[in-house]
C-alpha cells in the first residue's frame, strides 16, 4: 500500500522523494503550459476504438487518493494515432481536483488552473501488462480533460456525483447501473491538444507518460466538484489531490492545430 499524500506534513508531495526517488527527477508531471512556447504541430489524426458502446459493468472506488472508475468492456476502449506509434488500450480514469473552484488541475495552462481535471489511463498494447508497461518510457497514455464550473449540472457525470457517498471512505468500492461511454466524457473536440512527455502525477512518479491534453474543457457545476471534495482518505478529508507544478527541465510541449 503507497503511503502518499497532499495535505501540509511528511506525506505531502515536497516529501514524496524520500520513498520514492524517481518522484525528483527530471521529467516530472505535471507541469504549466505555456502557450506561447509551444511548437504547433498538426499531426495525424488520433484514433479512438470502441468509445461509443456501454461497459458491461463499471466499479467505482475510492482508493485513498482519487476516484477511480473500471469499466468493463466486451471489445477494449483502445487509442492510436495522433503523437502515438503503437495502440494503447484503455485501464482507468480517475480525477484530480482542488479545496475551492480556482484551483484543482495539475498540469497548468498560461499558469492557469482549472477546478478539476479528468484522466484516462492508457496502457502501451505493444506489452503484455501495465505492470511490465510502468517499466518501459512508452508505456502509458494519460488523456487529460479540464473542466470549467457552469450553473447547470452535467448530466453525463449525475450517477458518478450520485455514487460518491456510498464510497466515502478510503477502500470502498460500489458500481454504476447505468454507467457511460467514453466517448460521452470526451470534449466537444479533440483535434486540438497539448502533448508532452512526463511521469504518473503520483508515486512512484514514473517517467514513462506521453501526455495529450485536451484544450477544450469539460462542463460541470459547483456541486458536482464540491462533492468530490467530501470523500475521505486515510488521514482526513481528501479536500485536493493535484501535486504541484514540476521543472520543464527543457522538455519540448507541442500543440496539435489540427
Ligand atoms: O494517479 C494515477 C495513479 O492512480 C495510477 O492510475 C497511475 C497509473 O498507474 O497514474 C497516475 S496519473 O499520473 O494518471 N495521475
Ligand atoms: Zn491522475
Amino acid at each position: 500500500e503507497q503511503s502518499f499524500g497532499y495535505d501540509s506534513g511528511e506525506l505531502d508531495p515536497s516529501h514524496w522523494a524520500n520513498e520514492y526517488k524517481t518522484c525528483s527527477g527530471k521529467y516530472q508531471s505535471p507541469i504549466d503550459i505555456e502557450e506561447n512556447l509551444v511548437t504547433k504541430v498538426n499531426l495525424p489524426l488520433l484514433r479512438f476504438h470502441n468509445i461509443d458502446t456501454l461497459p458491461t459493468s463499471t466499479t467505482i472506488t475510492n482508493n485513498g487518493h482519487t476516484v477511480v472508475l473500471q469499466l468493463n468492456y466486451t471489445a477494449p476502449v483502445m487509442i492510436s494515432g495522433g503523437p502515438l506509434t503503437p495502440t494503447y488500450r484503455f485501464t482507468q480514469l480517475h480525477f484530480h481536483w482542488g479545496v475551492n473552484d480556482s484551483l484543482g488541475s495539475e498540469d497548468l495552462i498560461n499558469n492557469h488552473s482549472y477546478p478539476m481535471e479528468l484522466h484516462m489511463v492508457f496502457s502501451n498494447t505493444d506489452y503484455d501488462d501495465e505492470k511490465i508497461a510502468l517499466t518501459k518510457n512508452d508505456g502509458l497514455v494519460v488523456l487529460a480533460m479540464f473542466f470549467e464550473i457552469t450553473q447547470e449540472d452535467n448530466p453525463v457525470y449525475s450517477e458518478i456525483v450520485n455514487t460518491l457517498g456510498q464510497i466515502n471512505m478510503p477502500d470502498q468500492t460500489s458500481n454504476l447501473s447505468n454507467g457511460f461511454t467514453i466517448r460521452s466524457m470526451l470534449p466537444e473536440s479533440t483535434e486540438h491538444y497539448f502533448t508532452y512527455k512526463g511521469s504518473l502525477t503520483t508515486p512512484p512518479c514514473l517517467e514513462v507518460v506521453t501526455w495529450i491534453d485536451f484544450k477544450h474543457p469539460i462542463q460541470l457545476s459547483h456541486n458536482q466538484v464540491q462533492a468530490f471534495r467530501m470523500l475521505r482518505s486515510k488521514h482526513g478529508q481528501l479536500t485536493h489531490n493535484s501535486r504541484p507544478v514540476q521543472e520543464l527541465s527543457g522538455r519540448p510541449v507541442w500543440y496539435n492545430v489540427g
